[in-house]
């Protein structure tokens, strides 16, 4: 066999079933004989982000997303989404071809290595087919163990085509580490005595597969949960002891309970400091576990370091509680959590924020309020069985807050760097994960131009999915920087007819500029995603909002 023959063999042995592509590289035909499906979307960003949606839903079950492209072209278009998935901790395999072992060094041509060293977690080329078996064993080890990131691959075609004789490759494996049981149990001390301690949970959570634990942790201990962006829906938040997910927006109680807490016990998390998020205030004591050792005391100092995974913390922390709480030496922590009013606190603030925001979610205004479609979907979506996303922008910053996540995995938080654009793919890659599931994005007009064609994808492949567009027909905020740019020669406006174009693409468009319609159009939608199997547009004529969630 070659060397695409041999590649396509390991990714079935590891568990491959799709393949986001864009021609040409010849893996694209030995996948497809070996069984995994090539999905070809309409450029190679689109790819790589649905494999990263992929990834985000089935890594806790031990499946990656998977792009390959061509060299040149291809590999250089499929930097910004790698870039992205980097910044987001993604685990994704990316496997382009290679412009050919003696041409790698000599300029201009590309070098996938180089130019990807800083934006991969590991990235090599093949220029010995004998290698294949190693290679792969040390690319699938790296998507598989600690912090998660995207790992490429480059097959150089000269030396794929040379034959391999006897092909040995064992499954990989993924291993778990945990914290020292003496940290463990001085955080989980430092907590109890702690006067409004909360938990941060980051993304690791949901990787982990650690949701159910949190839970348990938050209910015993009655500390409440705040999620990172990319941790969203890691916790329940119709839960009377979630605080809600904090992006540069928020729900009130993060705010009060981020100013307010003397202990965070961050789970899960990087800690990185973020515009698309909220910097944690000083004078905390910080309580950080992780499973990347470089995170701890990066941007904050950490005052006690958990270095291990989030579900199996989580286990040990509820084991110590169980016995420390049995303790009749521990009386008083046990009658403070008895007595603990922490419900009643957080329903309070609660209430306060949407007292304060009814009248915006519920406004009538003709063109239409963005909030007053972010509640009509809340209203009118399962949110057990379905899967939103945001896009960069506004959109993000007015969904987050307000769009409620219940179940593990029910919203896709995502944007360290917010490429716009992501919504659409990631929604075709959610899909993928779970097609019981109804998938639906939520975007700005500029953004449906950086991926708006693969609803084409979507018809074609029939996964469909459900792409709300709050046309404004501006780039929120971005106007408003620009006086000159914008009053002589309109720099940030654009128009477009969404629904029609996605007409022509096979989806059916829908076109609503009264906000009663909204709800119906939702329903509609979700029974031809699932009864035609056909991709939706909601076009919403919307007028641009400069209110936001935020309270620092
Ligand atoms: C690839 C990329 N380029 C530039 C940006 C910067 N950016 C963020 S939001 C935005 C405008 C978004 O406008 P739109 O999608 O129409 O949403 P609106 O805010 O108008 O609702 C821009 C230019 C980005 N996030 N990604
Ligand atoms: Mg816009």
């Amino acid at each position: 066999m070659n060397g695409y023959t041999a590649v396509a063999k390991i990714l079935k042995k590891e568990g491959f079933e799709w393949m986001a592509c864009f021609p040409a590289n010849p893996l694209i035909e030995a996948v497809a004989k070996e069984g995994i499906r090539p999905i070809t979307f309409r450029q190679e960003r689109g790819g790589i982000m649905a494999a990263d949606a992929y990834s985000r839903h089935m890594a806790s079950k031990g499946k990656y997303g998977l792009f390959a492209c061509q060299g040149g072209p291809g590999i250089e278009n499929a930097f910004g989404a790698i870039a992205q998935a980097y910044a987001d901790s993604v685990p994704l395999l990316f496997l382009p071809d290679g412009p050919g072992s003696y041409k790698s060094s000599v300029k201009p041509n590309f070098s996938g290595p180089q130019n990807y060293q800083h934006i991969t977690k590991w990235s090599a080329s093949i220029t010995n087919v004998n290698e294949i078996p190693d290679l792969m064993r040390r690319a699938i080890t790296a998507l598989k163990n600690g912090r998660p990131g995207p790992v490429m691959l480059e097959m150089h075609r000269d030396v794929m085509a040379d034959e391999i004789k006897d092909l040995q490759y064992e499954l990989t494996q993924k291993y778990i580490s945990v914290p020292n049981i003496n940290d463990t149990r001085k955080a989980l001390l430092k907590i109890l005595h702690a006067k409004k301690p909360v938990i941060w949970a980051g993304q690791g959570v949901l990787y982990s597969g650690g949701t159910k634990e949190l839970q348990q942790l938050s209910e015993l201990i009655q500390v409440p949960v705040i999620t990172t962006m990319p941790g969203k829906s890691a916790f329940n938040e119709d839960h009377t002891l979630s605080l809600g997910s904090s992006n540069r927006t928020a729900p009130k109680p993060v705010w009060t309970w981020l100013k307010e807490s003397d202990v965070i016990f961050a789970i899960g998390a990087s800690l990185t400091v973020t515009n698309y998020g909220i910097d944690m205030p000083s004078g905390k004591f910080l309580i950080h576990s992780t499973n990347n050792v470089d995170d701890i005391s990066k941007e904050y100092k950490t005052d006690i370091g958990l270095i291990g995974d989030a579900k199996e913390t989580f286990k040990i922390l509820i084991d110590e509680f169980k016995s420390i709480i049995d303790d009749p030496n521990n009386i008083k922590i046990k009658t403070k959590i008895k007595n603990s009013s922490i419900k009643e606190d957080i329903k309070q603030v609660k209430e306060e924020w949407m007292d304060e925001w009814e009248p915006t979610l519920k406004s009538k205004i003709i063109p239409i309020n963005t909030y007053r479609v972010i509640y009509e979907i809340n209203n009118h979506i399962d949110h057990e069985t379905s899967v939103v996303t945001h896009d960069a922008g506004h959109p993000r910053d007015e969904i987050m807050p307000f769009y409620t996540a219940s179940v593990p995995h029910s919203y896709i938080g995502w944007g360290k760097t917010t490429h716009l654009g992501y919504g659409i793919p990631l929604m075709i890659g959610a899909k993928m994960a779970d097609p019981s599931k109804f998938c639906m994005n939520i975007m700005g007009d500029a953004a449906f131009g950086m991926s708006g064609l693969d609803i084409e994808t979507s018809v074609r492949a029939k996964v469909p999915i459900t792409t709300v567009v709050l046309n404004n027909g501006t780039m929120g905020g971005y106007n408003h920087s620009l006086p000159h740019a914008m009053e002589k020669y309109d720099a940030a406006n654009m128009t477009g007819d969404y629904a029609k174009i996605a007409e022509g693409m096979g989806a059916i468009g829908i076109r609503i500029e009264n906000p009663e319609e909204i709800g119906d159009a939702i329903k509609r939608a979700k029974e031809i995603n699932f009864n035609e199997l056909r991709s939706v547009l909601i076009d919403i004529k919307t007028q641009q909002q400069m209110e936001f969630s935020i309270y620092s």
